[in-house]
Order: structure tokens, then C-alpha cells, then sequence
């Protein structure tokens, strides 16, 4: 399709997620940013009303734009691709970070140290999101870990186990975190602790750290998707680092969509 078919096919309208997900402030961001998406709407939707629009339009080979991310099964699934982004509003390739509530460290030494360990591959994220779509995320990660000793002992190095105290996880409802927290959850009771984890919007699971509700998240995505969040909570929490690279958000498009930049959406 030309780029002004492709626009007016959509209706002007990017098919979106949960109003609260990091990727919709940024995709609110970049309304702002193109002059070319001047007249165009973001429609709030939830994860799986997207990616029913999604089959819809891939089933009629029918353009549509949705906010999309890797790592997601629909990347498998569906021949994807990613608009080009030349104002650089999504940041490119993401980092998942690890944070810990203030005073975690001093409490709970042997579970920060682990914590601070974790660290895996996005090869490895797939690998779970997979077989988590097929079994579930519990069974996968258990699984993952089962067949990854050589990188979870080296998460466990110099730690000792722990006594039944308690570390309440917190994470957000998307798939790659389902994956991650499950696995450290996974980790984590192995080593003696008691573990409870909590699905919520990413503005709660910030000030669930930033205010001790919770211990720990393995699953703000940085330096964009989750910066408001992170800049708003900023000192109410310690940032132990990445545990993984190779995220990425933005528009997406069926590969047959015949535009290739955000910018050959047409006002
Ligand atoms: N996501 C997946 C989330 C984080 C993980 C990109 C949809 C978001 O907050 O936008």
C-alpha cells in the first residue's frame, strides 16, 4: 500500500495497549514529537485487544499500526516490523533493570547479593516466554532454571541461604516479565526464601519500591519506556543495574505494510 493508503486505512489511528504502560507515554511522546502525526489518535485498547486487532488485520492483509515490543511472541508469530523511529522518542535497544527498595541490602545481604548477580540473555527470555505461552510461566521457569545451573550458580555465588524470610516481588503483567520474575521467584525459594509476587501497573510496582510495599522488581524497562516512572520515584529506591539487554518498543506493522519510518505516516 502507498504511505497515504496505509494512513487513511488506519483511520489515522495507532491501535494501542493499556492506558498505563510505559510504551503508551511514549507513544503519547511521539504524537507530540512527528509534525507528520499531527492529526492522528492513539486508541487505548488492552495487550490482548491489540493483538486481536493484530490477527484481524494480518488474517485480511490489512494495514494497521499497533505499539509493539520484542522480546513477544507476537515477533514469532507474525511477520513484524518495527517503523523507524529517526527522532529517537523509543530509544532504541531497551535495558531491564533490577530495584530494590531502600534499606533491602542492610536487611536481606544474601538475596541482594543474588539479585545483584541476576543477569541473563534475551536468547534465554525467549526461551521461557515460549514454553510459559504453552505450560505456564511457573512450569517454564522451573524449567529454565532446572536446565541452567552453571548461570543461576553463578547468581548464587558467595550467598547464603536463606531462612524463610520473606521477599515480596513485584512485576508487571507483560509476558517478559512474567518470564523474568518467575525465574528469580524460581531461584529465589530454592534458596530458602519465602516469595510472593505481585502483577501490577507500572506506576504502582515504581512506588510499590520507592514506599517498602514491596522488596524488589526485575522489570523496569530502561532508559525510555519506564523513564516518567523512574525519574518520579528517583532516590526512593537503588537501582542494581541491568539484568538484560535487547528490549525494544514502538509502531509496528505487518512486514507487507509497504512504509518503513514513522515519518511515511501521512497527516
Ligand atoms: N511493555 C512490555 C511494557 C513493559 C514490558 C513494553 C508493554 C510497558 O510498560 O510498556
Amino acid at each position: 500500500q502507498e504511505a497515504s493508503s496505509v494512513s487513511e486505512a488506519v483511520n489515522y489511528t495507532i491501535t494501542g495497549i493499556e492506558p498505563g504502560a510505559g510504551i503508551m507515554e511514549s507513544t503519547r511522546n511521539v504524537l507530540e514529537e512527528y509534525e507528520n502525526l499531527a492529526g492522528w489518535n492513539m486508541e487505548e485498547s488492552s495487550t490482548a485487544g491489540m493483538l486481536a486487532v493484530l490477527d484481524d488485520a494480518i488474517k485480511n492483509e490489512k494495514p494497521v499500526v499497533i505499539t509493539g515490543w520484542t522480546p513477544h511472541w507476537m515477533f514469532e508469530d507474525y511477520d513484524l516490523k518495527f517503523l523507524d523511529d529517526p527522532k529517537n522518542v523509543y530509544g532504541g535497544v531497551e535495558r531491564i533493570h533490577t530495584l530494590a527498595r531502600l534499606g533491602f541490602e542492610e536487611d536481606m545481604p544474601n538475596a541482594y547479593k543474588i539479585l545483584d548477580a541476576f543477569h541473563w540473555e534475551l536468547d534465554d527470555m525467549q526461551a521461557v516466554i515460549a514454553e510459559g505461552e504453552e505450560t505456564s510461566f511457573e512450569e517454564a521457569a522451573e524449567n529454565w532454571v532446572a536446565n541452567n545451573e552453571d548461570k543461576v550458580n553463578s547468581w548464587l555465588e558467595g550467598a547464603e541461604q536463606g531462612n524463610g524470610e520473606e521477599i515480596r516481588l513485584v512485576s508487571v503483567p507483560w509476558e517478559s516479565e512474567m518470564a523474568s520474575s518467575n525465574v528469580i521467584k524460581t531461584v529465589l525459594t530454592q534458596q530458602g526464601y519465602n516469595v510472593t509476587l505481585t502483577e501490577v501497573d507500572p506506576a504502582v510496582m515504581f512506588q510499590a519500591v520507592a514506599t517498602d510495599a514491596a522488596d524488589v522488581t526485575v522489570a523496569p524497562w530502561l532508559p525510555t519506556t519506564h523513564q516518567a516512572f523512574y525519574e518520579s520515584y528517583e532516590g526512593n529506591f537503588i537501582d542494581l543495574g541491568e539484568n538484560m539487554t535487547g528490549a525494544r518498543s514502538g509502531l509496528v506493522v505487518p512486514a507487507y505494510v509497504d512504509i518503513d519510518s514513522i515519518e511515511d505516516l501521512e497527516p
